[in-house]
């Protein structure tokens, strides 16, 4: 058990400290064709973001035009020289790539520039470990990593020799010297249990959370899941509408946790809405497969609450990488709303207003609102309601003073539309979830469906 504590330490300090502490980054971004340039710009940006959410500086762009990729290298021999005039002109000591970059390219970029090389997928695998606080989010984030880390062992350890001089003794201390192939395989074992050890804890809460729902199934409330790109607002929603109390800020993976609270609609009807992890472009498949228990929230969830954020130049892109995640989780089929946020930002923003409208255009349930200021939360409530009519009935009912008990039901969880006394009887025109209506049938007198 030791031997294997010992061995993971190593793992924390790829991640954290040996690789990116002290360093200055350079971004490297491509693009195939000038009017793709902007595009690759907004996402150096958004690369910019992630790598400053990590704590890593950003001193340098390197984003070029590239006709023929490099097996060997991604970047063909020219790129590669300019990208290390670029490095020797601005010091930086640490090449981050937009694009996905294999292990081999990877190793062999950090043998030529002789600096650590990593790609946008270790960027956001070291945001969400920074972010997890959980205990099932720090071994999905775990399980993720581990992942990752499988097929690079070899570059780690090549790394790891040359930053402790090859001779040992420093840091991580005598086990790093020349143990080379045979370390490797000690790890990929190590590895593997550990992979096998995660997987069946995560399984445990998976199962726990199933419970969980099913639970809630029985309740007959219909669940909304708040799904939707990294900093949409989907936090703020949450906390606009119910008291829940989760972290805002604008910063990306602000949420890695599910939160779940109870929200009355103004026809009274109660609803579940749930608050999770947002996407990203180039969310790593092995995120979304480690977070696959978590995002399931949004999987069973009935309806989902799709938020755009409308002030944002990459809205129309952000939107379709939240529908690709979707279907990578088989949720597509699920009824969506459309809700197109911050749009008391979005309005004074120039072009903005274009894309307002291709979103209104492309998707059918769409509404405006801002989650911040409450502009058009009615609209979106009114799409909530219109959603989820056929979970609710409308009856007539006669309920003898002998059940009068049950009028608490029809109280606490109905919309009353009219309510008279009949002799010692009630007479009640109220509009139920199907649950409820279902109890209440032996006293029906009449639907009233035509008022
Ligand atoms: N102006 C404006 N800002 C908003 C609105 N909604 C959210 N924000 C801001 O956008 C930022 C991100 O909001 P969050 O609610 O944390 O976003 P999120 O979607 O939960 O983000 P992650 O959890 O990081 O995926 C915060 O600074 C919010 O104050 C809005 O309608 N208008
Ligand atoms: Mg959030």
């Amino acid at each position: 058990m030791k031997e294997e504590k010992e061995e993971l330490v190593h793992f924390d300090s790829f991640y954290d400290k040996e690789r990116i502490q002290g360093s200055k980054a350079i971004l490297v971004g491509v693009f195939r064709s000038h009017e793709e340039e902007p595009i690759a710009k907004d996402h150096l940006d958004e690369l910019e973001l992630l790598a400053k959410t990590h704590r890593i500086p950003v001193v340098e762009r390197f984003c070029t035009i590239i006709r023929d990729f490099s097996p060997a290298t991604f970047l063909s021999a020219g790129k590669v020289d300019m990208l290390q005039e670029k490095i020797l002109e601005t010091g930086a000591n640490l090449i981050i790539f937009d694009d996905e970059i294999s292990p081999v390219q990877q190793r062999n970029l950090e043998r030529h520039f002789k600096l650590p090389v990593m790609d946008r997928t270790e960027v956001i695998l070291g945001v969400f470990a920074d972010r997890a606080k959980t205990k099932e989010a720090k071994l999905q984030i775990e399980l993720a990593q581990m992942n990752y880390l499988s097929p690079r062992l070899k570059r780690m350890w090549l790394h790891l020799s040359r930053q402790h001089g090859g001779g040992g003794g420093a840091g991580g201390g005598g086990y790093l010297r020349g143990k080379g192939e045979k370390q490797i395989e000690m790890d990929r074992r190590m590895i593997k249990r550990r992979l096998e050890h995660l997987q069946a804890e995560l399984k445990t809460i998976s199962e726990y959370r199933h419970t969980q729902r099913r639970k809630r199934e029985r309740n007959a409330i219909p669940v909304f899941a708040i799904i939707g790109y990294t900093n949409a607002g989907k936090s703020t929603l949450l906390n606009r509408l119910t008291s829940a109390n989760v972290l805002v800020e604008d910063m990306l993976f602000a949420t890695l946790d599910t939160t779940t609270r109870h929200f009355a609609l103004p026809n009274h009807q109660k609803v579940l809405l749930t608050d999770t992890v947002g996407f990203i472009r180039k969310l790593p498949h092995l995120l979304v497969a480690a977070f696959k228990s978590t995002l399931e929230e949004a999987i069973e969830a009935d309806v989902l609450i799709h938020l755009i954020d409308s002030s944002h130049p990459l809205a129309l892109e952000q939107a379709k990488t939240t529908f690709e995640v979707l279907e990578e989780l088989h949720a597509k089929e699920h009824p969506i709303i459309t809700a197109i946020n911050k749009c008391d930002l979005a309005e004074s923003v120039p072009g903005q207003k274009a894309i307002i409208q291709k979103l209104r255009l492309s998707y059918p349930r769409s509404v405006q609102l801002s989650a911040l200021t409450g502009e058009g939360l009615s609209d979106l409530f009114g799409q909530m309601i219109d959603v989820i009519k056929d979970w609710r009935k409308r009856i007539f009912v006669k309920i003898p003073q002998s059940e009068y008990h049950l009028m608490a039901t029809v109280i606490r969880e109905g919309n009353i539309f009219s309510k008279e006394y009949d002799g010692n009887a009630i007479l009640v025109d109220v509009e139920l979830p199907l649950i409820y209506a279902e109890q209440l049938s032996p006293y029906i007198v009449g639907a009233k469906d035509e008022h």
